[in-house]
């Protein structure tokens, strides 16, 4: 009875070492219905397995996994002040926003100095700022419709001269005026104004 039950039990384990080596490895013999692009074939002793690929998902289909959209699920690296998210298949990348360009770890964007390069095409002066720059003109000169050159004020049209009225002619000049005296009177101490000449 006793040596009976175990050569039953040999038998038993016989079988399953038997069951074992029988195990066939599909993914080798390449008879796996795995989807090669978003997932990758494990053998198991009994089947095999689809594990997905990095990037992508397991949504209902045991032989195929689905992109996950990192940017709409938050799970991105890229900077939100210098720049967007694009998903893409088993991926994403970080685009740069206007105004900067892409850095070494892909994720974060450097402001570009247009005022290093060509100097932002500015006439006069030159302000750079994260995302953009701005062309900005020296005192008494404003810039042009082409946001770029600059151009004189003429103080005199547009009424913006401190000259007197009574003793003095406004007269402009590139980059200020002056305030010349009018016949009858003569230049005193102020810039402005001029005084009635002592016969
Ligand atoms: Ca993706
Ligand atoms: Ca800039
Ligand atoms: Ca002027």
């Amino acid at each position: 009875m006793h040596l009976l039950m175990m050569l039953h039990a040999c038998i038993f384990l016989l079988c399953a070492i038997t069951a074992l080596a029988v195990d066939n490895d599909e993914c080798a013999q390449g008879v796996d219905l795995c989807d090669k692009t978003t997932t990758t074939c494990r053998n198991l002793v009994e089947g095999y397995n689809c594990d997905c690929r990095p990037g992508f998902r397991k949504e209902g289909d045991r032989y195929k996994c689905q992109n996950v959209n990192e940017c709409t699920e938050g799970v991105d690296l890229c900077s939100k002040i210098t720049a967007t998210c694009r998903d893409s298949f088993g991926s994403y990348s970080c685009e740069c926003k206007s105004g900067y360009r892409e850095s070494p770890d892909k994720f974060t964007c450097n402001d570009i100095d247009e005022c290093r390069e060509n100097f932002g095409g500015c006439g006069q002066l030159c302000l750079n700022f994260a995302s953009g720059f701005r062309c900005v003109c020296y005192s008494g000169y404003k810039l042009k419709n082409d946001e770029k050159n600059c151009e004189d004020i003429d103080e005199c049209v547009e009424g913006v001269d401190l000259c007197d009225k009574g003793s003095t002619t406004c007269r402009n000049l590139a980059g200020g005026y002056s305030c010349d005296c009018k016949s009858g009177y003569e230049k005193g101490g102020d810039r402005y104004k001029c005084n009635v000449v002592k016969q």
